[in-house]
């Protein structure tokens, strides 16, 4: 009998890069929230593949970003937490990105930290084939690096040669997860996010960065699921914003929030959704941690 193998590996790099939508595609469930915004993600989440006898923990993290609002600067943090555990970095660079210098200024710090790490180039189904060949020139000058995979995180381009990869470069131990467990994930954490991912894609300009979102009550029963949530926002003039024009567009996120919930949980769903106001949250432990962002 083969032996068990168990490996730790973080997802990183730019905002955007598509670390989320690899995550997910690796697990074969839509585990962390993905949009076209920069900074989605806002702390580590889990999703956890199996392969046989290897056990895969991919770490999704926050992108690189700046410290400058006290946001930036909780997010920031979980992403200098978040990968320093893992067996193996896999950075994620955008193959439409011109600019590579966090990228390259990230791979220098691994270099000395002498972390084992694996570069994706991502996005291969719509770059041009010059600038990928450019990316891959400029990261091979980096002789640490284990290995350069080119992959399409959307259309599961290059994803066999970079799970096989990861099977193989897995450590023996034990599964610290139990099959079946697709993320460390609380469920009231999981459905605020699917919320948050709604708001996320149909707000504008800076109103995603002062939202979060709180499963206030999740009851269930065998056939429905009863779910409140309350939509936090920082100033009273962002209320009417997300209720919208004859609330069209609290109506629109709560509809689409519900088709991702019935997916998840299998069952009907009843949800409410109450947009409140407290001032300053992002500066503030209790409200941090409301958001799942501060542990
Ligand atoms: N065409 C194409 N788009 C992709 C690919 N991977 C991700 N995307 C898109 O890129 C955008 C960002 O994807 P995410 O997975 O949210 O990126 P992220 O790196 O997790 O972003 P943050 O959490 O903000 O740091 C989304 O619009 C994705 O649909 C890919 O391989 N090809
Ligand atoms: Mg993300």
């Amino acid at each position: 009998m083969k032996e068990n193998r168990c490996l730790f590996a973080a997802v990183v790099g730019e905002p955007n890069a598509g670390k989320s939508t690899l995550v997910n595609s690796m697990v074969g469930e839509k585990i962390s929230i993905i949009s076209h915004k920069i900074q989605t993600t806002r702390r580590q989440i889990y999703g956890i593949a199996n392969f046989e006898n290897s056990q895969i923990v991919f770490v999704d993290t926050p992108g690189f970003c700046q410290d400058k609002s006290p946001l930036e600067k909780v997010i920031l943090s979980n992403f200098k937490n978040s990968y320093k555990h893992s067996d193996l970095l896999i950075l994620i660079i955008d193959a439409l990105s011109k600019n590579l210098s966090r990228s390259l200024k990230f791979i220098k710090k691994v270099e000395l930290a002498k972390f084992p790490l694996v570069i994706a180039i991502n996005k291969v189904d719509v770059a041009k084939k010059e600038n990928i060949l450019k990316l891959a020139a400029m990261v091979s000058e980096f002789n640490f690096i284990k290995k350069v995979f080119m992959i399409s995180a959307l259309t599961d381009d290059g994803l066999d040669d970079l799970r096989s990869f990861l099977i193989d470069y897995a450590p023996t131990g034990k599964w610290l997860f139990e099959k079946g467990c697709a993320t460390d994930m609380p469920l009231k954490f999981r459905l605020s996010e699917i919320t948050r991912e709604k708001l996320f894609n149909k707000l504008e300009k800076d109103l995603p960065y002062s939202i979060y979102v709180e499963t206030e009550l999740f009851h269930e029963s065998e056939k429905k699921a009863r779910i409140y949530q309350s939509i936090v926002v920082i100033k009273a003039s962002q209320k009417g914003i997300i209720l919208g024009k004859n609330g069209n567009m609290i109506k629109d996120i709560k509809d689409k929030a519900i088709t991702d919930m019935q997916s998840l949980l299998g069952k009907k769903i009843e949800l409410k959704l109450f947009v409140k106001v407290r001032e300053k949250w992002t500066e503030k432990t209790e409200h941090l941690k409301s958001a799942g962002i501060l542990n």
